[in-house]
């Protein structure tokens, strides 16, 4: 899987009029990268950071991230390029940052943010590829320039995977399943995270009322009839593949919650 280099995404924020920075909303902390934004600093060019999938958290979540990141002196608006939510919004702001055509917004961010959808959401037709997995066909792979309206373009860019991206989102977002050494550790770490933040989440995605993270790989094995063919032991690592997938598929569903970060 090819990911953006970080020279690339220098000469795209260089040549660009407006930076777009997409997060996903139901983890802002670890899906942004302050390197990203530095830089974009560094080019003295407008950022505007755009918490997406607020169809995934309630009304208030969404609200509530928005005034912790304005707080922080940035731009930031919140939208669901699957609902359409906020294009309108996030197309006027663009246009007070850039208000001399012709212009062009790049947008960046980490894996699997949904980038391509927001483009495609505010062309109101497809144009820009997207997939749910990293790696599966569809991931963005080069930059693709977008025009949004007459003098009005986007460019796509792959997504960009920074050092600090933590513990286990920059590993599930930076690789496919299948491209993962070890899917096990990533998996529970994504299940504990999952659990503490709500603690329905296994049992509505497997229907399973385990609490440990390597006991519920076991029976979702199990419960899928996977096993190894040597000892007929329950092939966990499918089943860790099978999790990281969900949780992109967004069907192992949670959030962390803003006060969390308060
Ligand atoms: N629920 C929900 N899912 C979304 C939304 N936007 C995008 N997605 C999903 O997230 C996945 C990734 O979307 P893409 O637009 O391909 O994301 P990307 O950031 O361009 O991905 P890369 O180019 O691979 O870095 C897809 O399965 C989308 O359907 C949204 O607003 N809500
Ligand atoms: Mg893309």
């Amino acid at each position: 899987m090819e990911l953006a280099s970080w020279r690339l995404l220098a000469r795209t924020v260089k040549n660009a009029d407006v930076v777009v920075e997409v997060v996903d909303i139901r983890d802002p902390v670890h899906t942004r990268s302050r390197r990203l934004e530095r830089m974009v600093e560094a080019f003295d060019k407008q950022l505007i950071i755009v918490l997406n999938k607020s169809d995934l958290v309630p009304y208030s979540v969404a609200e509530k991230w928005a005034r912790i990141i304005e707080g922080q002196g940035f731009e930031v608006t919140y939208v669901s390029a699957r609902k359409r939510l906020g294009t309108r919004v996030l197309r006027g702001m663009i246009k007070r940052l850039a208000p001399v055509k012709p212009f062009s917004v790049a947008v960046v961010g980490y894996p699997k943010t949904g980038k391509s959808s927001i483009i495609n959401a505010l062309r109101g037709r497809k144009g820009a590829s997207t997939s749910p997995i990293p790696g599966s066909p569809g991931y963005t792979r080069t930059l693709q320039l977008l025009k949004i309206e007459p003098g009005f373009y986007m460019i796509d860019t792959p997504g960009v995977i920074p050092i600090e991206g933590g513990w286990p989102e920059a590993i599930i977002r930076g690789r496919s399943p299948e491209e993962l050494s070890d899917p096990v550790r990533p998996a529970m770490a994504l299940l504990e995270r999952a659990l503490k933040y709500n603690p329905r989440a296994v049992v509505d995605a497997y229907g399973i009322s385990e609490r440990d993270p390597y006991r519920i790989l076991e029976l979702l094995a199990v419960k899928r009839g996977w096993f190894y063919k040597s000892d007929h032991e329950p092939l966990v690592e499918e089943a860790a593949r099978t999790v990281i997938r969900d949780y992109h598929k967004s069907k192992l569903f949670f959030y962390v919650p803003p006060e969390e970060y308060l």
